[in-house]
């Protein structure tokens, strides 16, 4: 007789920072595990999946993980964008967890089986200055990363993205109300190429280095970009232009050839089927928690792998231990990994999420438990209270509003 999902719990929690999660509980008496967190829309993800989904996922069968995708898809009747994806990917991450419990295999043997050894993570060096980023370059490279995040401040910029207070966790949702930081094109573009020349002077070529403009050029700015930064043989440039506008990623590869990285903003396939189809990016950046789950996902790989285009997940610090769980038994299995961000968790937050995919020689480890190998303790979850917190907004100069 098929199990039924007898119970189905909404869990906000915030140990640093406020995560969603979702846990489902089976007839049997089996759990999983999904993440739903959306930095500063959190509670707009929480209703989402209280108030419309879970009402409908009780008494579900939790092995039909492609039949309740397409349900919560396609019943949505308003399709796609970054709240309903990532409910979506929360319950698609949780039956997947609940499938290989029932199984007793780790996720990514039903997903195909270990294609790699490990998976290469990228850390993330950020300072003030540029003396400041090398000494985290050298850092990170002595922790046995082989792949490291380059963020710098801009001189003459109050704060820029990426360079936090804190060296090791950067948190960028500081606020109840959205803190206003502002930009100059000019000021970056003039500074950045000046900071790689030192970083390949000081580390050689072998180190790869990473670059995140974050939205912030127009596509002939960023061709700009990249082409100064063609002499440092970055891995990739991320996010260099705002992506609703798929086809100005031509004008970029018209002017350059540093590789481009793009999407963790992105929540499902029609947001990269032309960039992909069109090989106008190197690296797809969508993630399981916000491009719903392992299921669509994996989807998006798929058409990836037909045009050479490798996987390059976002897991920043608002990605739960749980997302960076399952984004492993996928890392770990599809054929055309490319890198994992691997931002570090506070001990406060890998205390409410006991996982044990574990960072070893530059990689990161999934779990050999059943299931994706991570679990909230929910207990300990309910003493840390939902703080309120947005993102920043971005102005130029001049007051104009611009992508942060
Ligand atoms: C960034 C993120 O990690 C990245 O590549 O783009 O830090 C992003 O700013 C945050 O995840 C937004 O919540
Ligand atoms: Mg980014």
């Amino acid at each position: 007789m098929a199990d039924k999902i007898v119970d189905a719990r909404v869990i906000i929690t915030s140990p640093g920072r406020n995560f969603v999660t979702l846990k489902l509980i089976t007839e049997d008496g089996v759990s999983g595990v999904g993440d739903a967190t959306l930095n500063g829309r959190e509670l707009a993800v929480a209703s989402y999946l209280t108030d419309h989904v879970v009402p409908a996922l009780i008494g579900r069968d939790p092995a039909r993980i492609e039949d309740t995708w397409q349900y919560l898809y396609k019943g949505a009747y308003w399709r796609r964008g970054p709240v309903t994806m990532s409910a979506i990917a929360a319950v698609d991450t949780a039956l997947w967890d609940i499938l290989g419990k029932v199984a007793g295999l780790p996720v990514y043997q039903l997903l195909g089986g270990r294609s790699r050894e490990g998976v290469t993570v990228y850390g993330h060096a950020n300072a003030e200055t540029v003396d400041g980023v090398l000494e985290e370059v050298a850092r990170y490279r002595d922790l046995g990363y082989r792949a490291v995040r380059v963020q710098t401040s801009v001189p003459g910029l109050r704060t820029t993205y990426g360079v936090g207070r804190d060296r090791m966790f950067y948190e960028p949702a500081d606020a109840a109300i959205a803190s206003e930081a502002t930009w100059s094109t000019e000021r970056y573009l003039a500074h950045t190429p000046t900071v790689f020349a030192r970083i390949r002077e000081e580390f050689g070529p072998e180190l790869k280095l990473l670059h995140d403009v974050h939205h912030r050029l127009t596509p002939i700015e960023a061709g700009r970009l990249g082409r100064s930064l063609e002499p440092y043989a970055l891995t990739w440039m991320e996010d260099p232009v705002p992506a609703e506008l798929q086809e100005g990623f031509r004008l970029i590869r018209q002017h350059t050839t540093t590789p481009i990285a793009v999407g963790e903003v992105f929540n499902t396939i029609w947001d990269c089927q032309q960039l992909i189809s069109e090989q106008l990016i190197d690296y797809v950046r969508a993630t399981v928690v916000h491009a719903g789950g392992i299921t669509h996902l994996r989807r998006i790989f798929d058409l990836a792998a037909l045009y050479h285009v490798r996987s390059g997940s976002h897991g920043a610090t608002d990605l739960s231990p749980v997302c960076m769980s399952a984004a492993l038994h996928l890392d770990i299995s599809i054929p055309n990994f490319g890198l994992q961000e691997y931002m570090r968790h506070t001990d406060e937050t890998d205390a409410v999420f006991p996982h044990d995919y574990r960072f070893e020689n530059g990689y990161l480890l999934p779990s050999e438990a059943p299931g994706l190998g991570v679990d909230i303790d929910e207990k300990l979850a309910a003493t840390f209270p939902y703080r309120p917190a947005s993102l920043p907004v971005n102005r130029l100069e001049d007051g104009t509003m611009h992508s942060w």
